[in-house]
């Protein structure tokens, strides 16, 4: 019996065109837990078919999706990846490494696009605005909002992330900040998603996690007011 070391969080919105590719490259000791939030397209029942175990989020959004599935998630070590096959799962190691040698406490894999048209421009733009910001307001030396990334299981959840949208990744980096993780960045493969776009190319995709992102900006989530004020905007989209 294999020691399942990793448990890896893959939200999971339709993505049936890619999940075989995924699945197959997970490396020994990583458990995929798929956190299928509302397929219509039986990604579900495809992912349990080829082994994962999966959790049904009903909640839409990639926080909503990406929180259960950590609520789920034993093992020592979690670690996120998307399910559209952007990411190569055999790159996990590259971000669960150095938290496995205590080196860090978290790591974001800063997406590096394998072929030209991997990532669009707009989404690339935002991305570096959004990094020379959180290099200023943290210290931390970051250049991308990576959704790959991994963290210890325990430490993260005490975080109490509230963000069940596209600020979940933003509100993890940080409330890490705030709690004076040691924060590292490795390079990871980016490529062209299999599968229809839904966020990053398109225009209301990007609207929405740019507002996402802003009002967390704005708020010091340090603050239990900051804490409320999330938590009541989080309630209201419901
Ligand atoms: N957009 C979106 N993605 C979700 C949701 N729930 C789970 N996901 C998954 O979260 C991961 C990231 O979403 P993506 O749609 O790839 O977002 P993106 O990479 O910014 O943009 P595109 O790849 O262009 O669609 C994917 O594996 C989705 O299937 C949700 O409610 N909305
Ligand atoms: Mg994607």
């Amino acid at each position: 019996m294999i020691n399942i070391r990793v448990d890896v969080v893959l939200p999971c919105l339709n993505e049936a065109q890619a999940l075989p590719w995924i699945l197959d490259r997970m490396p020994v000791g990583y458990r995929a837990i798929v956190v299928d939030n509302g397929s219509t397209d039986g990604s579900a029942a495809l992912a349990r078919s080829l082994g994962a175990r999966v959790v049904h989020e009903s909640r839409r959004g990639f926080g909503a999706a990406a929180h259960a599935g950590l609520l789920a998630a034993t093992a020592p070590i979690v670690a996120f990846c998307d399910a559209d096959a952007s990411m190569d799962p055999r790159d996990l190691p590259l971000v669960v490494d150095p938290i496995g040698a205590d080196e860090a406490d978290l790591v974001l894999g800063r997406r590096r696009p394998t072929t030209r048209n991997a990532w669009p421009p707009h989404a690339r733009l935002a991305n570096t605005y959004l990094s020379w910001r959180l290099r200023r307001i943290t210290g931390v030396n970051i250049h991308d909002l990576g959704p790959m990334r991994a963290a210890r299981r325990e430490p993260l959840l005490a975080l109490d992330l509230i963000d069940r949208r596209s600020g979940y990744p933003l509100e993890m980096f940080l409330g890490a900040a705030a709690a004076n993780w040691r924060i590292r960045e490795v390079d990871t493969g980016y490529a062209p998603r299999v599968g229809r776009s839904k966020v990053t190319g398109t225009v209301r995709g990007t609207l929405t996690a740019i507002k996402d992102m802003s009002a967390l900006l704005r708020t010091d989530r340090r603050t239990p007011a900051a804490v409320n004020t999330l938590s009541i905007r989080n309630e209201a989209r419901s």
